[in-house]
């Protein structure tokens, strides 16, 4: 196929045999099962250049159009953590009693959650993820396309990176979390996405007994 003078010649780094795939991609599926969400961090500071490190990981990631539609803001700053928490903390407090439905409360039972919220203080990072649903250039509003899909991709990736540096983080969602947009001073084609607070683990640290669903509850081969 003939293309045009803006692309590039790609190699993948690592030109495996499918022995050499099947392998790797072992080592890397018994790595990966081994994390874990965590609701309780350890104190140890966790440098500013390992998690640029981690963010820049997370925008490797594939995009509608590359258009890159996310912003990573990386928060260590106490009193802004402080002021998180404290707006979380208002709407969760809301949601346990009484935004929240039974079947919902139910399903937590297992997660021992409730409206508190110390790892927001606790955390030596939190990262929040904003999804850009339009962005700006010079004359005006540019779209961005499957805005969801590429910050959810972007959210994995930085997931990854996150277990991979042998740290632990929460997926966590405050609701509604509009508040970050204020605290966090963003502008207005940006919106929340999602929260993720980072540090080591805490001695001791302990996690609910999950299991993870059979391969033929999750895959289908065709
Ligand atoms: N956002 C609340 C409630 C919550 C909802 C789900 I779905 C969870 O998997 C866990 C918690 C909270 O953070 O407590």
């Amino acid at each position: 196929m003939q293309h045009s003078s803006n692309f590039i010649p790609y190699e993948h780094p690592l030109p495996f045999t499918q022995e050499q795939s099947y392998k790797n991609v072992l080592n890397f599926y018994h790595f990966m099962e081994t994390r874990r969400s965590l609701r309780a961090f350890s104190d140890r500071p966790v440098d500013l250049q390992t998690i640029e490190l981690i963010i820049k990981t997370a925008a490797t990631a594939p995009s509608g159009a590359h258009k890159q539609p996310w912003t990573f803001c990386a928060v260590q700053n106490p009193s802004i953590k402080k002021q998180i928490r404290e707006a979380a903390e208002k709407e969760e407090y809301e949601s346990y009693h009484g935004r929240m439905s039974e079947e919902w409360l139910n399903d937590l039972k297992p997660f021992e959650t409730d409206w508190h919220k110390p790892f927001l203080e606790s955390a030596p990072w939190l990262i929040v993820i904003f999804k850009k649903i339009y962005d700006w250039d010079g004359e005006g509003k540019k779209t961005n396309y499957y805005v969801n899909e590429s910050v959810g991709i972007a959210t994995g990736l930085l997931i990854t990176a996150i277990h991979h540096a042998g740290l632990v983080t929460l997926t966590h969602t405050p609701s509604p979390m509009n508040f970050l947009s204020t605290i966090l001073d963003r502008p207005s084609n940006e919106r929340p996405f999602l929260l993720l607070p980072v540090g080591y683990p805490p001695e001791n640290a302990m996690v609910p007994d999950l299991k993870r669903k059979e391969m033929d509850e999750v895959c289908v081969v065709y």
